[in-house]
């Protein structure tokens, strides 16, 4: 039987100015609109309880019923980050053996290659697993919903977060991640969605000569 809703009071949202709306609009796309994706990382260390604050902020998004159905995996491990970029090296250099060579025009502007050298310099990596369904207390199935499109604002959220710390992401999606759920002892009902890699530049970090559309292509009024 399905349990009644309980409801309380909305206290936590707060209304502003009309002026102060415009400006935080403005500060928050600004400063979004300075995020890079960098792939040359410094080894300095993320001070303590940034991350942490940051994976608040990405478990606060929304989800189909509430499920939340994401669970994050920080790595700081050097002999653990080792592991998983010899296990991505391994799938990117089947990758860019074989891809089809659209992909690979497609990818060219970003100078990426199969060597992976940031999943052992950069101070931390977050690999988020979705969870395709979850497990009741006597062990059957609970169906979650819209699981990718949950992780995927959970996701977003996170890069946003940690861009606001001051820290510098890279989204790294080596095909397949299965190897992630097995060096990080993660069930087979999660699926690896993400290996993102955090931390800070380079101190000579270089980043592609590429610029976001317009918005007026990619948005429309009616
Ligand atoms: N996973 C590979 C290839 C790659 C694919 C896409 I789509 C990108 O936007 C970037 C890279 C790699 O990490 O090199």
């Amino acid at each position: 039987m399905a349990a009644e809703p309980r409801f309380v009071p909305l206290t936590t949202w707060h209304p502003l100015e009309p002026e102060a709306m415009q400006l935080r609009g403005r500060e928050f796309a600004d400063e979004l609109a300075r995020r890079r994706t960098v792939r040359q990382f410094s080894d300095r260390p993320i001070p303590d309880g940034v991350l942490e604050d940051c994976l608040r902020a990405a478990a606060t998004a929304p989800s189909g019923a509430h499920i939340q159905p994401w669970h994050f995996v920080v790595v700081r491990d050097p002999a653990l980050k080792h592991r998983i970029r010899e296990a991505a090296e391994r799938e990117e250099r089947e990758f860019y053996a074989t891809a089809p060579a659209e992909w690979l025009e497609a990818l060219a502007p970003l100078g990426t290659d199969e060597v992976k050298e940031y999943l052992d310099v950069a101070p931390a990596l977050i690999a988020v697993f979705a969870e395709r369904y979850g497990v009741r207390p006597d062990g059957s199935r609970l169906t979650h919903y819209y699981v990718q499109e949950s992780v995927g604002i959970a996701m977003g959220m996170l890069i946003a977060a940690l861009h606001h710390a001051g820290l510098v992401t890279l989204t790294h999606t080596p095909s397949p991640m299965g190897f992630l759920n097995e060096l990080l002892e993660r069930p087979a009902r999660e699926k690896a969605m993400l290996l993102l890699v955090v931390g800070f530049p380079a101190a000579d970090a270089r980043v592609p000569d590429i610029v976001r559309k317009p918005l007026n292509e990619v948005v429309t009024w009616r």
